[in-house]
């Protein structure tokens, strides 16, 4: 009997060790071939056993192993890979901007380059050993150039020559300061630059921003920068597309819109843009947003034209209380250009602050200085580049700071 049991006891361990013989030699066989497999084949092993052999992990590691070719990561893979239903609803594509405060200081570099050579040209010139008559009108020529104006730029000068004439000997140092302080003086320290998105009624219905300007200036890319800056204060807001005249331009803005989750209200092409602009305040009232920012266009082609819409515009929404600010957008490279287009617009709406876009690519500058003295009406956000957050509430000493460059 006994042997009977050993008999039996000795076949099951000899079938376990055969069988267990077999399972390895397998896996070796699996583990053997894998260096010479195809991407194809590679997505199909996490269906692999996890439990390494010896001599398995020198090949490939279980980690490794179990990747994916998408966790691996080729990068037009992962660009193109879908998206599944549960991944976008983790992940809602709304960006978090960067917040507005001190912006014109972090973008000062790019003013810089291309204002330096009006601050560097004047200090050159007012350095020179003989201040004669031939070098303050170089000093004028430096500062027509930069588009500071014929007015500003006279007072400037005379300023300076008294000053310098005081001042009798001089260092660089107390040059930059002289001339910092007059330009300073020209830009306005003391001008209210706050852009009004807040109802200035006591009623509770959104701030009303109107944004005007030439077509091509940029006011599309400001009224989306700026529902950015609105979003990262922590605001609420809907756009309202009253450029009816190309659905691009709606477009546009609602992309704009989209990446911050704010709403646009668009009508149809070719609709009236006072519509629009009714029911972007409309519906923003009834959404109880925080500030309803309305797009318009800006076909220049005739005064009265550009005076029928924009003024329709403005009234049409005004039945539903004031609009709080209405923003000219200006692109600083087209100079004295820019000063006609802020007139003929001045007379069709009462501006209310002023937008200097593209001051990155011109070293005409000082149109801040002009522009604000033919409207008088502040420069409130300037457009430093064509990025998200490439604009900026305008800060008078930091403007006069990358004119004359570091101290
Ligand atoms: N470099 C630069 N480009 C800008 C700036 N603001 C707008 N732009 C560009 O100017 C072009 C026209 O802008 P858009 O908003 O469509 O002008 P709109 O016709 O007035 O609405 C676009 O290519 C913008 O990217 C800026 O501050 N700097
Ligand atoms: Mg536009």
């Amino acid at each position: 009997m006994e042997i009977v049991i050993l008999v039996v006891v000795i076949a099951v361990v000899a079938l376990a060790a055969i069988s267990g013989l077999v399972v390895t030699g397998r896996r070796k066989k699996a583990a053997g071939p894998q260096e010479t497999r195809t991407p194809e084949s590679t997505t199909e092993t996490p269906t692999r056993t996890a439990e390494p052999t010896v001599g398995e992990e020198t090949e490939a590691p279980p980690e490794g192993a179990r990747r994916t070719i998408e966790e691996v990561g080729l990068p037009e893979a992962e660009a193109e890979a879908p998206v599944t239903p549960e991944a976008a609803e983790a992940a809602p594509e709304v960006e978090i901007p960067a917040p507005a405060a001190g912006r014109l200081v972090r973008l000062r570099a790019r003013l810089s380059r291309s204002q330096n050579s009006l601050g560097k040209g004047l200090l050159t010139l007012l350095s020179r050993e003989h201040l004669d008559e031939e070098t303050w009108e170089e000093v004028e020529d430096t500062l027509l150039t930069a588009d500071v104006g014929v007015g500003p730029t006279q007072e400037l000068v005379e300023r300076l020559r008294e000053r310098v004439r005081v001042l009798g000997t001089r260092t660089p140092e107390e040059l930059r300061g002289l001339l910092r302080e007059e330009l300073l003086t020209l830009v306005g320290p003391d001008m209210d630059r706050t852009v009004h998105t807040e109802t200035q009624g006591a009623e509770d219905r959104p701030g009303v921003v109107l944004v005007v300007g030439v077509n091509g200036t940029g006011k599309t890319t400001t009224t989306g920068k700026l529902a950015r800056v609105l979003v990262a204060d922590g605001k609420s807001v809907v756009l309202g597309a009253a450029d009816t005249f190309r659905a691009a331009a709606a477009d546009q803005l609602e992309t704009w819109g989209t990446r911050v989750g704010a709403r646009t209200v668009r009508g149809p092409e070719a609709g009236d843009p006072a519509s629009v602009a009714f029911d972007a305040v409309k519906q923003g009232t009834e959404a109880g947003a925080d500030v309803v920012l309305i797009d318009t266009a800006g076909r220049l082609h005739t005064k009265t034209g550009l005076m029928d819409e924009l003024g329709k515009v403005k009234r049409v929404v005004e039945k539903q209380g004031p609009v709080d600010e209405v923003l000219l957008v200006l692109d600083a490279t087209t100079g004295q250009n820019g000063l006609v287009q802020a007139r003929v617009f001045a007379e069709v709406v009462d501006i209310t602050g002023i937008v200097l876009t593209k001051l990155d690519g011109t070293a005409k500058g000082g149109i801040v200085i002009s522009v604000q003295r033919e409207l008088g009406v502040p420069v409130k956000l300037v457009g430093l580049g064509e990025g998200a957050d490439d604009l900026a509430p305008f800060e008078p000493e930091a403007f006069v700071d990358a004119l004359v460059g570091e101290a």
